[in-house]
């Protein structure tokens, strides 16, 4: 693996000299623009994670080159023929019209390629598809027009990621059209399974600098995966013709470490243990008690809210409801 991206990397010095801009600007967090399309270049934006190593890999050693050699050869049998059999240098043409030997290689030789290739774009799609053991799981929700990330593992109800508007992002230094409210957060180096749906329409999921492209479809779920190399910023849009609005929904990401991502986390999950210092300070008052009744504290707690936190259980049951974007407010209104 090792020696086939040195490789690769050596098939892209052209490439990525043209892409590599990687624009060193940070926005205020301190986390530096990586994953972002520059200006006149062409190529692929440069890999941070594992499939765009493979992607890189497939299209730079693999498909160019025969593609080239290819079309270099096709190319010089119409300049041969246009230039040895015009009518001024060939005046009485043979009467021929079949070649066995030449039939059987310009059939067999197109299969051989053909085969060569499915052996590195199986691979791949394989890649793709058998996903390392996921260390976390972001779902990933399509709207018109904008994206939300829901955290499983850790708890988080959907966030609302919307474009961030044109003065906020000129204001901070960040990409007009790419910047978004309340981006997509992991830790770097871990292997993060995102689970991709639409709500409305289809959209497509797509962050160029991990190889993701995925489309999100309404009443089903596709998954893909990718293992973030580098702590910092990195952008994608929707990829699938939505609507109106399809070019106002960027992707951020913004890929940091462990003990940032966690700090993000505990910060965005719902506040359960929000009310107990609340209910910490009447008790202290009542002495040693306190300890024992802690775990029932946010519950019991809560005399100020009083008659509105009796019936917690109502709105609760409403989140079923297809308005997915109100339910978690509805619900961190509940437990407050
Ligand atoms: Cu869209």
């Amino acid at each position: 693996m090792g020696m086939r991206r040195l490789v690769a990397g050596a098939a892209t010095v052209f490439a990525t000299a043209m892409t590599a801009g990687v624009a060193m600007a940070a926005d205020p967090s301190g986390l530096p623009i990586i994953g972002q399309p520059v200006d006149k270049a062409i190529g692929f934006q440069p890999a941070y994670a594992p499939l765009k190593h493979d992607v890189i890999f497939f299209h730079n050693v693999i498909l160019l080159p025969i593609i080239t050699v290819i079309t270099l050869f096709v190319a010089g049998l119409l300049l041969w023929c246009i230039v040895r059999y015009n009518k001024k240098s060939n005046p009485t043409p043979a009467r021929w019209s079949h070649n066995t030997t030449v039939e059987v290689i310009w059939t067999a030789a197109p299969v051989l390629i053909l085969m060569f290739v499915a052996i590195f774009s199986f691979k791949l799609l394989f890649a793709y598809h058998d996903m390392p053991k996921p260390d976390m799981t972001v779902k990933v929700t399509g709207y018109q027009w904008y994206w939300g990330y829901a955290y499983p593992d850790q708890k988080i109800e959907e966030l609302t990621s919307s474009m961030m508007p044109e003065e906020e992002a000129k204001a901070k230094g960040l990409p007009f059209r790419l910047a978004a409210h309340d981006p997509m957060v992991v830790p770097v180096g871990k292997v993060v399974r995102v689970l991709v749906t639409g709500a409305d329409v289809i959209h497509a999921f797509s962050l160029p600098a991990f190889g993701d492209k995925i489309d999100a479809v309404p009443g089903r779920i596709n998954q893909t995966w990718f293992k973030a190399e580098k702590e910092g910023i990195y952008y994608g849009q929707c990829s699938e013709l939505c609507g109106i609005d399809h070019a106002f929904m960027p992707i951020q990401i913004n890929v940091v470490s462990q003990a940032v991502f966690d700090a993000w986390a505990a910060s965005k999950a719902p506040k359960v243990a929000a009310p107990a210092p609340a209910a910490a300070e009447p008790a202290s008052s009542a002495a040693p008690a306190a300890p024992g009744a802690n775990p029932a504290a946010p519950f019991a707690a809560p005399p100020p809210v009083g008659p509105a936190a009796v019936p917690a259980g109502t709105p609760a049951t409403k989140t079923s409801a297809p308005t997915q974007k109100t339910a978690p407010s509805v619900k961190l209104a509940a437990l407050n």
